[in-house]
């Protein structure tokens, strides 16, 4: 059934992977409609060999829209999310506004697709955030199979996770450091050039950042278990593109680290990259561009009973935002419109 389909911050990073994603995925798109803030009335953007005006994104936005895919950041999401759902429009939202709605499901294709379910709750349903998605593609097989006990994860994040002028900022202080310039800081609060920034979105009274405690609440309820103990240090570093993060996890049962391997590699979503010997490991740079999550450096945590250690890598912008909101649209679409 051929869907009329709306982007909703369709000149953003994400939003323009979105509509390569809709492309290239082939999604059955009868109509697209391009949303953005009236600063980018006018501008085009190509679908199927097409130029598409973009449009104002406002509260009528959705009259006929089936399925509504929004980057715009959260304050939209709020003031127009409800809008979309009110108009019969199903919305599929990145920001993190209503992820934790009890209202609104929070989907990991690869580990919760039944939740697309409880869209009728609100017609919305939220996409996790980047470095949640990649961690859960590769632990909701262990999940399954060896319970969770306790996650510790290290991420190290590429600029490309706050946006486009983050990318700028990247390329034109590296070149004033090589330059021996003065870089100027803009977009963080100090130079993230050559250094690295424990520090992604803002600090909480528990000395915790936002991001940090996103990858805790989120896991909890993509996994339905509120028992699973997760400690998160978030960090930005001089990446353009791709997520790294390195996980430790202590499950319930014991495994065989042969049988955790054979799951990893059989799990959907998942390539396994792991030949040390042949010093073969995930690396942004090869996650960059593709939807697979890389897991590699699968090794027992011999300080401790029933413990491993992974190192998982995925392109933050695709798999960690436009391609899982599209997966998600896929299931709505195959399943439930
Ligand atoms: C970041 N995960 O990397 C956050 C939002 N995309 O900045």
């Amino acid at each position: 059934k051929l869907l009329n389909v709306a982007v909703a911050g369709a000149t953003g990073a994400v939003g323009n992977e979105m509509i390569r994603g809709l492309e290239s995925r082939n999604f059955p798109v009868k109509s697209l409609k391009l949303l953005a803030s009236s600063r980018s009335v006018g501008r085009t953007l190509s679908f199927r060999g097409q130029d598409i005006a973009v449009e104002e994104l406002t509260a009528d936005s959705f009259t006929g829209v089936d399925i509504a895919l929004f980057s715009a950041g959260g304050g939209p999401s709020l003031a127009f999310a409800p809008h979309a759902a009110a108009a019969g429009c199903v919305v599929v939202d990145n920001s993190s506004a209503w992820r934790m709605d009890p209202d609104v499901p929070l989907v990991v294709p690869e580990a919760n697709p039944e939740a697309v379910a409880g869209y009728v709750g609100k017609g919305i349903i939220a996409n996790p955030n980047c470095s949640t998605i990649q961690m859960l593609v590769a632990l909701a097989p262990i999940h399954r199979t060896y319970g969770l006990k306790r996650i510790v994860v290290s991420t190290y994040q590429a600029v490309s996770g706050t946006g486009k002028k983050a990318i700028d900022e990247l390329s034109v202080q590296t070149q004033a450091v090589l330059d021996r310039a003065d870089p100027v800081c803009g977009v963080y609060p100090h130079r993230i050039a050559f250094n690295c920034l424990p520090h992604i979105d803002v600090f909480l009274e528990n000395g915790y950042t936002k991001e940090e405690m996103k990858m805790v609440n989120e896991t909890r309820k993509i996994l339905g278990d509120a028992t699973i103990g997760i400690t998160a240090t978030t960090v930005r570093v001089p990446v353009f593109y791709g997520h790294s993060e390195a996980v430790n996890v202590e499950t319930r049962m014991p495994f065989d680290m042969k049988d955790v391997r054979n799951l990893l590699r059989a799990a959907p979503g998942v390539r396994v990259v792991d030949d040390p010997a042949g010093n073969v490991y995930p690396m942004a740079i090869d996650a960059t561009g593709q939807d697979d999550t890389l897991v590699g450096r699968i090794r027992r945590d011999e300080s401790m009973e029933n413990a491993m250690n992974l190192w998982i890598v995925a392109d933050n912008i695709r798999k960690g935002a436009a391609t899982n909101t599209i997966q998600i649209a896929e299931i709505l679409a195959e399943k439930y419109l």
